[in-house]
């Protein structure tokens, strides 16, 4: 008897229920981006400062991933728009499962944009599909430019990476020009983009390549 190793068939019914997710956002045009970081890199007041920014009128909700507490669900439920917190208990990343669990309830069809934000990890979260669009990577230049090569599963399968805290570049050694090209040593195609949710500085830029993710798919 052949033994399908664990890991392996875990996969094969994540991505079986992946596969549904995907094609109930097709068929309501609902855009699910997943957005992947270590912990602290500044997913949460990113997606403050993007829900911050939207008009109320806006068909957006968001999914947030963490291991033990709803702090980012709160945090994001301030802007009047549908958060909801999956507690892992434990688990390192998000699963379709969680996902589909989650998503119970919600219209689908009053959504445009579903913004999920994976639990605060580098690894595990890269493996699982949920049915996104794209996967999205955020790098702090507080983690050292070399994370692309120590990493490289998430950097290889993101379509854009974000370099966070860029009003830390002043304090820290992060090379910008070094972290982009190993990120593109392994995804040419990757889209790069620099902002600081702190200060504004290229929120802009963000804003707009969402909008574009919203409208006409991936840029
Ligand atoms: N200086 C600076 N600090 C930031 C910026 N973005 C986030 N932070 C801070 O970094 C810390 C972590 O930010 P979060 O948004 O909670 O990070 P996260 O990726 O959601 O963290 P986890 O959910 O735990 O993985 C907080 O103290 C933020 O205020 C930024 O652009 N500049
Ligand atoms: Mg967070």
């Amino acid at each position: 008897m052949s033994r399908i190793p664990l890991e392996r068939k875990v996969l094969g019914e994540n991505d079986r229920i992946a596969a549904g997710l995907r094609e109930r956002f097709a068929a309501h045009q609902v855009r699910c981006l997943n957005l992947i970081s270590s912990p602290g890199s500044g997913k949460t007041l990113l997606l403050e400062k993007t829900l911050g920014s939207f008009r109320p009128d806006r068909r957006v909700a968001v999914l947030t991933g963490d291991i033990q507490t709803d702090n980012d669900a709160v945090r994001l439920g301030r802007y009047g728009f549908p958060v909801r917190q999956i507690t892992t208990a434990g688990a390192c990343h998000l699963d379709a499962r969680m996902v589909d669990r989650a998503l119970e309830g919600w219209q689908l069809a009053g959504l445009d944009l579903l913004l999920i934000e994976n639990v605060g990890n580098l690894v595990c979260p890269t493996s699982y599909d949920l049915g996104e669009e794209a996967k999205i990577v955020l790098l702090s230049v507080t983690e050292g430019e070399d994370k692309p090569l120590k990493y490289p599963g998430i950097f290889s399968r993101a379509s854009l990476m974000v370099l966070t805290k860029i009003d830390l570049l002043p304090y820290v050694p992060f090379d910008v020009g070094k972290a982009v090209e190993y990120a593109r040593g392994l995804n040419p195609a990757m889209d790069v983009m620099e902002l600081s949710a702190m200060t504004g500085q290229g929120l802009g830029n963000w804003m707009a390549w969402l909008d574009s993710a919203a409208t006409h798919g991936m840029p």
